[in-house]
């Protein structure tokens, strides 16, 4: 108890702190909420260390488990509807509007685009998130997706590299490239997602690296499907055909109204992150850049991921929202936002 304690003092002491955590985590909830405990033993101070312990935090709360989202709803529902910019937690079913993808290139020229992702998480729906894993559930885990993932066939089959015994010249270059991840996120070590690092961690990818699934970093699984240029569709469909043959092997936590479950409550319900890295230095160096990106949903990030800056001017943007949306809607809102921003950048040049 002492420790979630000091956690609230110095969260009550962060004057300059934005967070949604620190927006919603009124006292009465703090007292309604700190002690209790989930089935997996997770507790309020394991979700909001992070954001207490990084004031500069926006969102400043994960789930520790998937039964946080039910134990901790009071403080959670109120993040992810401020988050998703919802009023009501109703995701609907999932929807990929695979017949409605007709789109053609984002970039024909190939001036502006130089790589398009899109990303989903998925959590094995009987483990608990990393605050309350231990050593084995993170070596199970890995034994479990790496088997589904050897049953993979035609386009989607590959090879699991994990990161225990992988040199770290290979780790770096790989990381360069944007398709490894690293224990470089603070947010993310102060939430203990690096506990135990580097075991159970790894990455499984496709001969031409245009399909990868990340196991154990934030989430238990990112499926990723990735490449040069800015043919979204032939992306997102390859992802959409990965999504869902990974449904059929392995059995993923989803829960009615918040849609598929991961560990931080802005990835949840459809959990499509989908990006482009983009050429735009007139329109980044515009002071209403972000107003810019907010009005049409979408999040500007640095090249190296989340919370790193932009190189040469260019650009991660993606889609902001992830819930109370079908995944159809998401990429929507990706390609129109994506398209905004090409025309405002040659209006700009
Ligand atoms: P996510 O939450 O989607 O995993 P991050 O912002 O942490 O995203 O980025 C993860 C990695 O993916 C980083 O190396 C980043 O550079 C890379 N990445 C993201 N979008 C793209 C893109 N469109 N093209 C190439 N790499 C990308
Ligand atoms: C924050 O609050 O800024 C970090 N905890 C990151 C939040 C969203 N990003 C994520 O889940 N990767």
């Amino acid at each position: 108890m002492a420790d979630v304690e000091a956690l609230w003092k110095k969260l009550q002491g962060a004057a300059n702190c934005k967070s949604l955590l620190k927006k919603h985590l009124t006292p009465d909830l703090f007292t309604k909420l700190k002690g209790l405990k989930t089935k997996f033993g997770g507790t309020l101070a394991d979700c909001i260390r992070s954001g207490c312990e990084n004031p500069d935090s926006g969102v400043g709360i994960y789930a520790c488990d998937p039964d946080g989202y039910t134990v901790f709803a009071p403080v959670l529902d109120a993040v992810i509807k401020d988050y998703h910019k919802v009023d009501k937690l109703n995701h609907p079913t999932p929807n990929f509007g695979k017949e409605k993808i007709t789109f053609p290139n984002l970039d024909p020229s190939g001036e502006m685009i130089v790589s398009t992702r899109v990303r989903v998480g998925r959590s094995h729906d009987s483990y608990g998130f990393p605050p309350v894993i231990t050593k084995e559930d993170r070596e199970n885990m890995e034994k479990i997706t790496v088997a589904a993932l050897n049953t993979l066939e035609g386009p989607l089959k590959g090879t699991y590299h994990p990161l225990t015994g992988m040199s770290k010249e290979v780790q770096k270059q790989l990381t360069d490239d944007h398709f490894l991840f690293n224990d470089s996120d603070r947010f993310l070590k102060a939430a203990s997602g690096y506990d135990d690092w580097p075991t159970g961690r790894g990455i499984f990818h496709t001969p031409d690296k245009k399909f990868l699934v990340w196991v154990n970093e934030e989430d238990h699984l990112r499926l990723i499907s990735m490449q040069k240029g800015g043919d979204l569709k032939e992306v997102y469909l390859r992802l959409v055909s990965a999504i869902e043959t990974m449904e059929k092997k392995l059995s993923f936590a989803k829960r009615d109204g918040l849609g598929y479950l991961t560990f931080c409550p802005s990835n949840l319900g459809t959990t499509l992150r989908a990006s482009v890295h983009i050429k735009i230095p007139k329109l980044a160096a515009t002071p209403e850049f972000k107003e810019f990106c907010d009005k049409l949903n979408i999040q500007a990030r640095g090249i190296h991921g989340e919370h790193t800056e932009s190189v040469g001017g260019v650009h991660d943007i993606s889609n902001k929202r992830r819930l109370g949306l079908s995944e159809f809607d998401a990429i929507m809102e990706m390609k129109n936002g994506v398209e905004a921003v090409i025309k405002k950048e040659k209006e700009l040049s």
